[in-house]
């Protein structure tokens, strides 16, 4: 049944370290704070040193508020009005690898629907880029991203450039 209609004094997720919820990198959820106070913990899982923006968004009246534990639910982070409007976002830098939870819940008494999202930042479009093997050429991904020998002179043409699919790309090195 949609989760809107769950009837009251139920909860959809729990609020500690025993929930069935989670939710990986990439990844969204969906859920309701049924009622004032309550929170929807969902478990996922860092490398040392991972990147992760966390956005938790309304979906109806919900005045979101974010939180992230550590694996012993211990408060590393949290956020109330950091994405659009009164949603929650936050970026966090894991500083070990394991499991962290991810809570959505609500400012105040607030109540309602959300949508809970975690993605991988993109890199600052000043960032640059290597190619994966092939370190003497750069990439500058802005505004589109063209692919050109590091090394050419300034004023010239450049003999070879091309325009690439992300797929070519590696990981950045910086
Ligand atoms: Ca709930
Ligand atoms: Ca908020």
């Amino acid at each position: 049944m949609p989760l809107n209609t769950i009837a009251a004094g139920s909860d959809d997720y729990a609020s500690d370290a025993s929930t069935t919820g989670s939710i990986s990198v990439g990844g969204s959820v969906t859920g309701n704070i049924e009622m004032a106070g309550d929170q929807d913990w969902f478990s996922i899982t860092l490398e040392a040193g991972e990147i992760i923006d966390i956005a938790l968004n309304n979906t109806s009246t919900l005045d979101p508020y974010l939180y992230l534990s550590n694996a012993v639910g211990g408060q590393v982070s949290s956020n109330d009005d950091g994405g659009a409007g009164l949603n929650s976002a936050l970026t966090y830098t894991a500083s070990t690898a394991g499991t962290y939870y991810v809570a959505a819940a609500g400012y105040g008494t607030r109540t309602g629907t959300y949508e809970l999202e975690v993605t991988t930042p993109l890199p600052p479009l000043t960032q640059l880029m290597r190619l994966r093997g092939a370190p003497n050429w750069m990439i500058t991904p802005s505004p589109s991203i063209l692919v050109q020998p590091v090394s050419r002179q300034k004023g010239s043409q450049p003999k070879h450039s091309t325009r690439m699919n992300a797929g070519n790309f590696g990981p950045p090195l910086i």
